[in-house]
C-alpha cells in the first residue's frame, strides 16, 4: 500500500503546514505588535495560521510556558485541528521545548527557530547558506534534548518541513559533538568566503565612487527602492518578510551627479535573533563600508516609531550611527490621504516621503544623494592635450566640468571629480584644490538627517 506523500524529497510541504500561534500578553507592552509579526512572520515560512492563542500571565511557566492545564487544552486543539505546528512568541528554553513537545503531540517552535527557517528557505548564495546554517546549529546546540524529542517523533509520524530542513536537518540527528566540529568547519569555510567578499570590497573602495547602504525594517521596500533607483528590476522584492538575505550592489548613474554603488541587504526586525546579527556581520558589513545610509521606512506601518527603533538598534550594534543618513517616508501612496501624512513628517521632518512602488517623490531623493556625492568630489584644474579629448567626454560623463577654454595646444577645464576619475587625470591636473572627504571639512548640508540626541529626542 502506498504511503500518502506530505512533503517534497527536499522536505518542503505539498501543503501549507497547519500552525497555532500562542503568545503570553501583558508581558511586554506591545504584545499585540508582537502577535502580528509572528503572523506574518508564519505566513514568511510558507505556514497557514489556524489559530491565535494568547494568555494573560505575569511571566511564563518555566516548565512549559504556558502552565500544564492550558498544555493539556492545546493539545486537545492540535487533534481537532489537525495541526501540525505549534509557534510561541518567545524564545522557549531547552527543557519547555522538551515538555511542550511532550505534551502537545505536534512541532513546537519559537520565534527564532521560525525566523531561522525563514532564513534558510531564503538563503541563496553560499555565503548566506552556510552563515544560517552556523546560526542554527548555535541556536539548536544548546536546545538539542527538545530537538531530539521532536525529531524521533518526526519519524514516527510528525511531519519535516518548517524548523527542520534545510541543512539542519540531517545535523540534528548528530552528536554534540559532531555539530561542534560542523561548527567549526562552517566557520573555517565562511571565512574563506568572506577573504573573497574582503577581496571584492577593498576592489570597489579602490574605485573611489561613493557607497550608500539601505536599511530598514523587513519589507518596508528597500529592495523596491533599489529596483526604482537602478531603473531595473533585478532584485527580487516580494510582500514577504525576509525576502533578501543577499546583499546586491549595484552601480547606479546618477547623471550630472556621477556614479554612486548602493548596497541592498538583510531586513531588519525587532530583537533580530542576535545568532542571526553575529552570523549576518560580513553580510552587514556592507553598511559599516558605506560612505552614507538610505533607511527605508514603511510609512503606512502603524508601527513605524517600533520600525525606526529596531533600525537604530542594529545600527548601533554596528556602530553605523554616525554615518550621514537620509531617512525615506516609503509606500507614501498608501497613507497620502490618511492621517498618518500629517504625523509622520512632525515625527521625522527631514524624512523624505516617497513611492519606490510609483516612483513619486524619487527625485527628491535622488536631488540628495548627488548633494552628497558631490561633497565627495575633488575640485581640480586640469590641461588635457588635444589627443586625449575623451577624457573631457569621461569629465562631463562622471563629474562636473565648470569651465572650459581651448587653448593652442591643449583645452583647459576647471572640474570636480570623484577620486576614481581622479586617478586617471593624473598625469593632465594642474591644479588641485585639495581632498574634501565626507567626514571633515564640510558640515552636514541641511536636508540630511543626523543621528544626533537632539533629534532622537523628537523620534523617541
Ligand atoms: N504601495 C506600495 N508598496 C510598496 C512600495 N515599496 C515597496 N512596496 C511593496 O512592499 C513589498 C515589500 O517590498 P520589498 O522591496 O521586497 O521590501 P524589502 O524591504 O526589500 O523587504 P525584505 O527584503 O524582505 O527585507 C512588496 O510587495 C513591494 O511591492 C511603495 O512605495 N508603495
Ligand atoms: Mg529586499
Amino acid at each position: 500500500m502506498s504511503e500518502k506523500l506530505t512533503e517534497t524529497a527536499e522536505g518542503i510541504p505539498l501543503e501549507p503546514e497547519r500552525v497555532i500561534l500562542v503568545g503570553i500578553e501583558a508581558l511586554v507592552g506591545d504584545s499585540r505588535r508582537s502577535m502580528q509579526e509572528l503572523l506574518e512572520l508564519v505566513r514568511a515560512a510558507g505556514a497557514s495560521p489556524t489559530d491565535i492563542l494568547t494568555q494573560r500571565r505575569h511571566k511564563p511557566d518555566s516548565h512549559t510556558f504556558i502552565g500544564k492545564g492550558k498544555v493539556e487544552e492545546l493539545a486537545a486543539t492540535v487533534v481537532e485541528s489537525d495541526v501540525d505546528m505549534v509557534v510561541f512568541d518567545a524564545e522557549l528554553n531547552p527543557a519547555q521545548v522538551k515538555n511542550l513537545v511532550d505534551g502537545l503531540g505536534c512541532k513546537v517552535l519559537d520565534r527564532t527557530e521560525l525566523i531561522l527557517d525563514i532564513f534558510a528557505q531564503h538563503a541563496h548564495s553560499r555565503e548566506g547558506k552556510l552563515q544560517v546554517e552556523l546560526a542554527q546549529l548555535t541556536y539548536l546546540l544548546p536546545r538539542l534534548v527538545g530537538r531530539g524529542v521532536m525529531m524521533s517523533r518526526i519519524g514516527g509520524g510528525m511531519r519535516g518541513g518548517i524548523g527542520v530542513r534545510g541543512p539542519g536537518e540531517t545535523k540534528l540527528e548528530m552528536d554534540r559533538q559532531r555539530l561542534r566540529t560542523r561548527v567549526a568547519h562552517l566557520q573555517r569555510q565562511l571565512q574563506k568566503v568572506r577573504r573573497r567578499r574582503d577581496t571584492e570590497r577593498t576592489a570597489r573602495r579602490e574605485s573611489g565612487l561613493p557607497a550608500a547602504s539601505i536599511v530598514g525594517y523587513t519589507n518596508a521596500g528597500k529592495s523596491t527602492l533599489l529596483n526604482a533607483l537602478a531603473g531595473s528590476e533585478e532584485v527580487a522584492a516580494h510582500d514577504r518578510l525576509f525576502e533578501t538575505l543577499d546583499p546586491t550592489v549595484r552601480r547606479i548613474d546618477m547623471g550630472e551627479g556621477g556614479e554612486l554603488l548602493v548596497s541592498d541587504t538583510v531586513g531588519f526586525i525587532r530583537d533580530l535573533p542576535t545568532q542571526l546579527i553575529a552570523a549576518f556581520r560580513a553580510t552587514l558589513e556592507e553598511v559599516v563600508e558605506a560612505d552614507f545610509i538610505i533607511e527605508v521606512i514603511d510609512a503606512s506601518d502603524s508601527e513605524v516609531i517600533g520600525q525606526h527603533q529596531a533600525t537604530e538598534d542594529i545600527l548601533g550594534t554596528l556602530e553605523a550611527l554616525d554615518k550621514p543618513r537620509i531617512i525615506v517616508l516609503n509606500k507614501w501612496d498608501l497613507v497620502a490621504d490618511s492621517e498618518q501624512a500629517e504625523v509622520l513628517p512632525a515625527r521625522f521632518p527631514q524624512a523624505l516621503p516617497l513611492s519606490a512602488l510609483t516612483g513619486d517623490g524619487l527625485v527628491g531623493l535622488q536631488a540628495q544623494l548627488q548633494q552628497l556625492i558631490r561633497r565627495k568630489r575633488v575640485p581640480v584644474t586640469v590641461q588635457l592635450p588635444y589627443d586625449r579629448l575623451e577624457l573631457l567626454k569621461l569629465l562631463h560623463a562622471r563629474g562636473r566640468v565648470l569651465t572650459v577654454e581651448y587653448q593652442p595646444d591643449h583645452v583647459r577645464a576647471e572640474v570636480e571629480v570623484d577620486q576614481a576619475t581622479l586617478g586617471r587625470l593624473q598625469p593632465y591636473i594642474v591644479e588641485e584644490d585639495g581632498i574634501i572627504s565626507l567626514t571633515d571639512k564640510v558640515s552636514p548640508p541641511p536636508l540630511l538627517y543626523r543621528n544626533s540626541p537632539a533629534h532622537q529626542s523628537t523620534v523617541a
